[in-house]
C-alpha cells in the first residue's frame, strides 16, 4: 500500500514598500509680496527663477499650487521651512502637504 501525502506550501512574498509621496502645496494670501514668495521657493525648494515665478503666479491666480512632490518627511520639513520663512518676516505665507493618490 502506498500513501499520497499532500502538503500545502505557503509562499512568502516580500513586497518592497516604497514610501508614499506627498505634495507640497503653496496657498495664496493677500499680504505676502510676490518677490518674497519667489525667493522662498528658490531657497527652500531649489526652483529656478522661472519655475518659482510660475508656481507663485499659479497660487496667486488659483488660490493654491503644487510646488513639488517628496517623501512624506521631506515634504513636511520643506513645507514647515517655507511657512517659517514667511512668519519670520511677519507674513502669513503658508505651505501645506497632502498625500499623492
Ligand atoms: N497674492 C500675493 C500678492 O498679491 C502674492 C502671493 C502669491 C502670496 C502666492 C502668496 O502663495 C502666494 N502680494
Amino acid at each position: 500500500m502506498s500513501k499520497t501525502i499532500t502538503q500545502k506550501r505557503t509562499k512568502t512574498e516580500t513586497k518592497v514598500q516604497r514610501p508614499r509621496l506627498h505634495k507640497v502645496l503653496l496657498f495664496n494670501d493677500d499680504y505676502t509680496p510676490r518677490d518674497f514668495v519667489v525667493e522662498v521657493l528658490k531657497a527652500v525648494f531649489r526652483l529656478n527663477e522661472s519655475q518659482a515665478l510660475n508656481v507663485m503666479l499659479t497660487a496667486h491666480k488659483k488660490g493654491v499650487c503644487v510646488v513639488a512632490v517628496f517623501a512624506q518627511d521631506v515634504a513636511e520639513t520643506k513645507a514647515a521651512r517655507g511657512t517659517e520663512a514667511g512668519a519670520a518676516r511677519g507674513y502669513p505665507l503658508r505651505f501645506g502637504t497632502e498625500p499623492e493618490e
